[in-house]
């Protein structure tokens, strides 16, 4: 009996001292991208360490990009084929007015602040004189072999303060050693060297998981980690993504990401056997619905800071064909793309593939054009203006420490009065994920005609959350911060009103 007491009290009294520890009195101590949970401690230690996972300072960097573009661009664009088969001539690839700098311009006009360029997709085909194959530009009659599509998107990028990434697929139809794994493996790595040392910096690494039969039937296996050392050696602050380390792929391509979105969860990243291994175990991947509930936290061993990208295409395809020039997304789509991409804690990849001509046509630009629009339009007026939160114990709502951030310690409900008498119909919500994302849970009311009526609810907030609901004018205006793994940090409130 006495022993059986021992065994229930003494776990538990740990786990007390531990939940302790960890929160809020050691608010200065943090975790970077990563958690190793302690062997079985509570739920309430668990959720008290997840709240302080912080970003990685490159993660970070990315996050805050908020828009990026990628550029699907090879022999596709003169086939018409999704997916080449590797077998293509590269005499095809003869585009006549290709302008790097058109692109970029573009690009950097809507507000885009990385681009990705498939500088070899599956097809196997390079855009840039590469050493490891001639199936390259190098062989193609544009600018007689000599041409550089990298080089020269390189330039633009630095000529407009444009962020550069790559797109190198893993999965190549063209290369004689695919399936012939440590060979592969060496040509692949040799490919990433080159476009990692000839170009200056690079931003991100992108490359998924495709993983098609090589000659013969033969399976290619590929070594992740070899190419995550490889990265970090040359390019240590390029964000790694989809099979890569840093960022995580939504789990669709439709430009929808989720409603709860953590960016804090448990779901290993990379391709690694040891993260498969993690993933398997707890049944989840890329596409779950659920990748950070607390339910999925108690199950959990470990806990990464891997946020969330949305890839999606401005056209149905992600390579530019003449038949799809009058399917361009246009801006009305465009914005709600923005506001369930950005406005739900992820980072728009939105792909704007240049033609056969090499430039971004003209349904694009006016698209793109449109939406640049539509943002600056929505951000120009926050009917809250910054205001600070109010009322009783008001001294404990707001964070000492920061001007910029206030932290509802106690009682978390903060009261604001709207600077401008308008109508809205938009919130936005931000933490401030410097120091972990922790909301689960909350709402906002609005008080009109002597009403407090309810307007919006939402979980998660990380990075930023945008919330749309009818036309609402109110005189006072309530957010509750309904749930948190910990006093949560709040560095935005703000009503907008859009189209
Ligand atoms: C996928 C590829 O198979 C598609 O062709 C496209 O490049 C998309 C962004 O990634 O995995």
């Amino acid at each position: 009996m006495r022993v059986q007491l021992i065994k229930r009290v003494v776990p538990a009294l740990l786990s007390i001292a531990l939940l302790l520890s960890c929160s809020g009195q050691h608010e200065t101590e943090f975790f970077t991208g990563r958690i190793d949970f302690p062997v079985k401690p509570n739920l309430g230690v668990k959720e008290a360490m997840a709240a302080r996972l912080v970003p990685h300072p490159r993660q970070l960097e990315w996050q805050q990009l908020e828009m990026t573009a990628f550029l699907h661009f090879t022999v596709n664009t003169f086939t018409g084929l999704e997916w080449g088969t590797g077998k293509e001539s590269p005499e095809l690839f003869n585009p006549d007015s290709l302008d790097a700098g058109q692109w970029v311009r573009v690009l950097s006009e809507a507000g885009m602040k990385m681009v990705i360029i498939t500088a070899k997709h599956h097809d196997g085909f390079c855009l840039w004189p590469t050493k490891t194959t001639t199936h390259s530009v190098a062989s193609s009659p544009w600018k007689e072999g000599k041409g550089d599509v990298i080089r020269e998107l390189k330039d633009a990028c630095e000529l407009y303060g444009m962020k550069f990434g790559v797109y190198l697929s893993p999965w190549d139809r063209n290369a004689v050693s695919y399936g012939d794994s440590p060979a592969y493996n060496r040509f692949y790595m040799e490919q990433l060297t080159e476009l990692l040392t000839w170009y200056g910096k690079v931003d991100e690494v992108w490359f998924d998981g495709a993983n098609g039969e090589g000659p013969d039937g033969r399976r290619q296996v590929y070594d992740w980690q070899a190419y995550y050392d490889l990265i970090r050696k040359l390019q240590p602050d390029a964000v790694t993504a989809v099979m890569g380390e840093d960022v995580r792929w939504v789990g669709t391509e439709s430009g929808y990401g989720r409603e709860t979105e953590w960016s804090a969860t448990v779901m290993a990243p990379g391709g690694t056997p040891g993260s498969v291994a993690i993933n398997e175990a707890l049944g989840v991947n890329a596409m779950s619905e659920d990748l950070g509930s607390s339910s999925l936290l108690s199950k959990a061993g470990h806990l990464f800071w891997y946020p969330a990208e949305v890839d999606v295409s401005i056209r149905p395809g992600w390579f530019w064909r003449a038949s799809e020039d009058s399917l361009v997304k246009d801006v009305a789509r465009l914005a709600d793309i923005y506001l369930s991409s950005v406005g739900r804690n992820a980072v728009l990849l939105l792909n704007v593939p240049p033609d056969n001509r090499g430039l971004i046509s003209d349904n694009d630009i006016s698209s793109l054009q449109g939406l640049k629009a539509w943002i600056d339009e929505l951000y120009s007026i926050d009917l809250l203006n910054g205001a600070r939160p109010y009322g009783r114990g008001t001294s404990s709502l707001i964070d000492g420490d920061s001007s910029t951030t206030w932290s509802p310690r106690h009682k978390r409900v903060a009261s604001f009065v709207p600077a401008i008498a308008a109508t809205f119909n938009i919130a936005m919500l931000q933490e401030d994920i410097s120091r972990g994302q922790r909301v689960e849970k909350f709402i906002i009311e609005a008080l009109s005609d002597k009403q407090w009526n309810t307007i919006a609810k939402g979980t998660t907030i990380g990075y930023k959350r945008m919330i749309r609901f009818p036309e609402v004018k109110a005189d006072e205006i309530r957010l509750t911060v309904v749930s948190s793994r910990a006093t949560p940090h709040i560095s935005t409130f703000a009503l907008y009103h859009a189209e």
